[in-house]
């Protein structure tokens, strides 16, 4: 196999706010590109909402994923639905985009049972939160579906940080020496919590990466959803065809904290963030649409209304569900439950009353 030098040039196809430099995507109509804004604003009204609710006490601590929404759609919809994808926590509204209800994923945040979905129904596994030990996870499932002779290939989602980690490397060498038909899309928002890209890696790129599992490597701009969706297509293509995994690198930079827990203005530089908040990815990809005659200001306002209610709808119908009982924290720790087991529950549900 010969394997793609990395390149470091960072792929876009919607161009400036002035029209400069808009290019087209093979194979991506009206409907097609409509449906990719329908899920962009569909992520970006989960998240906003999410924050409310989390202020409201209505959620637990939330990982916000503002203007990463352009990466993960991309992704989703250059993939078929036999394909499988394992989110991180900063993915964990992506089923969303395979039919999933907004109420599974908020009660996911609520830490509710009825967030834990069959992974099977929607082809996305479990929310990932230890960083990177899904990407090893990922590379046996698609060595797996190689085996087997099925078609489908598998997306792995981790951050920047994520690479530093031994899962990561584990999992890219795995699935380059098993040619699993593997896509590894690295978020780089620059960012670890509090950790910059700098004190990362000395690499130039993390595509670069790439090279020492002879793999190809590309960088897209993340915040360009055509610019996704093209790479991860060309990514599909590769896997479908037998020549194993490609490292997708999607560059941007992270405009909202890490968490509803955390206080970025400890250590980022507040007034590059609002720089960066003005190429935010849905407000781009409406800019694109615009200029190509395809969105308008009633049909916009239309898709923003649906999300909306969706969400609405999510929340009530999260907030429905019974409390979960208690006991639900010992059963399946054991296949022997310790003599213990029925006394410490009792004393459990003395102390919660
Ligand atoms: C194995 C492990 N170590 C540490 C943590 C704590 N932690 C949570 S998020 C995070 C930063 C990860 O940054 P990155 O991979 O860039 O992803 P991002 O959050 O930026 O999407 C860390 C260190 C963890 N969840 N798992
Ligand atoms: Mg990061």
């Amino acid at each position: 196999m010969a394997v793609l030098p990395a390149e470091r040039d960072l792929r876009r196809v919607i161009g400036d706010a002035d029209g400069a430099g808009d290019r087209e995507v093979d194979g991506l109509g009206e409907q097609e590109l409509l449906e990719l804004y329908r899920s962009l604003v569909l992520l970006r009204t989960y998240d906003e909402r999410s924050v409310v609710y989390h202020r409201q006490g209505r959620i637990g601590t939330y990982a916000i994923f503002w203007n990463h929404e352009a990466m993960q759609a991309g992704v989703v919809h250059a993939l078929d639905d036999e394909d499988w994808i394992f989110p991180s926590y900063r993915e964990s509204a992506i089923g969303l985009l395979r039919g999933m209800p907004p109420a599974t994923v908020l009660s996911w945040w609520r830490g509710h049972p009825a967030g834990w979905w069959n992974p099977d129904d929607y082809g996305v596994a479990s929310i990932c939160v230890p960083i990177a030990t899904h990407v090893p996870h990922a590379a046996g499932f698609a060595w797996g579906k190689k085996l087997k002779g099925e078609r489908a290939c598998a997306v792995a989602f981790f951050g920047d940080g994520a690479t530093s980690e031994g899962s990561f490397h584990e999992g890219a060498n795995f699935a380059a020496v098993t040619g699993a038909p593997l896509i590894l899309l690295c978020n780089n928002n620059q960012w670890a919590i509090s950790t910059p890209l700098e004190a990362q890696t000395r690499a130039e790129t993390l595509a670069d990466k790439a090279i020492g599992y002879g793999m190809p490597g590309v960088r897209v701009d993340g915040t360009d959803v055509l610019a996704v969706y093209e790479a991860a297509r060309e990514a599909v293509a590769r896997a479908r065809a037998g020549e194993g995994p490609t490292f997708i690198e999607a560059f941007s930079y992270r405009t909202a904290p890490h968490a509803t827990a955390d206080d970025q203005r400890a250590y980022i530089d507040l007034d590059r963030v609002e720089e960066e908040r003005k190429r935010e990815c849905v407000g781009r990809f409406g800019g694109y649409l615009r200029r190509a005659g395809i969105l308008h200001d009633d049909l916009a306002e239309s898709i923003r209304t649906e999300a909306a209610e969706a969400m609405r709808a999510g929340i009530a119908a999260a907030e429905a569900e019974p409390p979960a009982d208690v006991s639900l924290l010992f059963e399946h720790a054991y296949v022997d439950p310790p003599a213990s087991f029925d006394s410490d529950l009792e004393e459990l549900r003395r102390t919660l009353g």
